[in-house]
């Protein structure tokens, strides 16, 4: 990691330096066991080995310069904040959810330890001063997604300006205008914030933005879909992870890149992983950067994971947002319709995100299904009891699984992981 020229731009965040350089110290490690041990990456992979090697000084080192021209920059925790209203404004808007156990004992300082260790590591890694991100960011976007969370935005809100999305908890009619509203709402709390105004240009544009990453990312993840996998499911992971917080005009560029070096890949019939390798499709709660761990266990037992039904996977990407429309209270209807399609178990009733599990798991041809939930996630967790039946209903195999961030669990995952593989044949 190429840390000397960041001192000075982290010192003047108020980063607590000491703490800071022990995670540097050990996230090259990780890296570099899950990473680079593996053979015969995408050359194109290379771009997002750069952006990990520089995590915390290359993009804050751009939205620093971002804000030195009077720009702000935003952060979000959740798939269902409209990033297009903020880029409409002239302002960034970055992921800012914590994926590492290096901040979960911040977050314990000041909230329960029964909590999902997302929660914990974002709120963790803003009071213990150890992520640039959460020091650059002007205002923070929190939504009414889960309880843990909601909660959490009043116990961060004292720190840092906090804006909050009162999402509904079902998708009837009269929910998608209610959606539809709070993206009105927020679009004027952003432009008093920013002095900038939104109109319908501004917004054709940044949706048009927004929706070139998602069909970017989309071709990246049609390629998993070949009998001949052309990239890992670390790797793919690894894209996903970025995009919540690069530029997306680059994030779409560089997706499109590996897309092409994947899809020549296919037509060569190259493949990472050795004929007969059994296919994975993981569904469950986000793996935020940075965290790997079962991507790893998964694929250094043999198999490969080939979707990621997730916030950091497919919820992502899928959907766009219509462009046709030309006036502002049209396009908010559109931002809601198309959010409104993600399906996360914060919903009810969320049917449809069993279809979606159960499309990908045809569309990407997977030998089994692996049912994710973070520690302490109740929403994922009750939600597991249908995903499971339904696809045991569907003759499809399934493994439930729950982990949090630390290593504690590593070796009955590996042993569990590894049964699950073998009993696929
Ligand atoms: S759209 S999955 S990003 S809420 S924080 S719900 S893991 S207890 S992250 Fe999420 Fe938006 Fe839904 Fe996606 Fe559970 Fe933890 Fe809550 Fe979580």
């Amino acid at each position: 990691m190429i840390v000397a020229d960041y001192v000075k731009m982290w010192e003047d965040l108020g980063m607590d330096l000491e703490k800071h350089d022990a995670l540097c110290e050990v996230l090259p490690m990780a890296f570099s066991d899950v990473y680079l041990s593996q053979e015969n990456r995408p050359d194109n992979m290379a771009f997002y080995d750069f952006v990990v090697s520089e995590i915390h000084g290359v993009r804050p080192a751009e939205l620093i310069e971002h804000q030195k021209q009077d720009g702000k920059v935003f952060g979000t925790f959740c798939v269902y904040v409209p990033d297009e209203v903020v880029f409409a404004a002239g302002a960034i808007a970055t992921g800012l959810c914590g994926g590492s156990q290096f901040w979960v004992p911040g977050g314990e300082k000041v909230l329960p330890k029964g909590l999902c260790p997302l929660i914990k590591a974002s709120v963790g890694a803003r009071l213990d001063k150890t992520c640039p991100f959460f020091r650059i960011a002007d205002m923070f976007v929190g939504e009414t997604t889960c309880d843990g969370k909601k909660k959490a935005w009043e116990i961060l809100g004292e720190d840092v300006p906090m804006h909050i999305m009162d999402i509904p908890q079902m998708k009837r009619d009269k929910d998608i205008v209610a959606w539809k509203d709070e993206i009105a709402s927020f679009a004027q709390v952003v432009e008093e914030f920013t002095g900038n105004t939104i109109n319908a240009e501004s917004l054709g544009e940044a949706i048009e933005l927004i929706n070139e990453k998602r069909k970017a990312l989309a071709r990246v993840y049609e390629a998993r879909k070949a009998a001949k996998s052309p990239i890992s499911g670390r790797d793919a992971l690894l894209m996903s992870q970025i995009a919540f917080y690069d530029d997306p005009a680059r994030c779409a560029q560089m997706a499109n890149k590996l897309a092409d070096e994947l899809e020549q890949r296919i037509a060569d019939g190259v493949s990472v992983f050795p004929e007969g390798t059994k296919r994975i499709l993981l569904t469950g709660t986000p793996l935020a950067i940075p965290n790997w761990k079962l991507h790893h266990i998964i694929e250094n037992s043999g198999a490969a994971v080939v979707c990621e039904e997730m916030c950091t996977g497919t919820r992502y990407f899928e959907n766009l947002v219509d462009e046709t429309q030309t006036t502002l209270e049209d396009q908010f209807m559109a931002l809601s319709e198309r959010y409104m399609k993600t399906n996360c178990a914060c919903f009810t009733p969320n049917n449809a995100r069993i279809d979606d599990i159960l499309r990908l798991a045809k569309d990407y041809d997977v030998d089994g299904v692996i049912d994710v939930n973070l520690k302490f996630c109740s929403l994922y967790d009750v939600e597991g009891y249908t995903v499971e039946r339904a696809l045991k209903e569907a003759g499809i195999p399934v493994l439930g699984l729950e982990t949090d961030y630390t290593d504690e669990d590593a070796g009955q995952l590996k042993t569990r992981i590894g049964a699950f593989i073998e009993m696929l044949g």
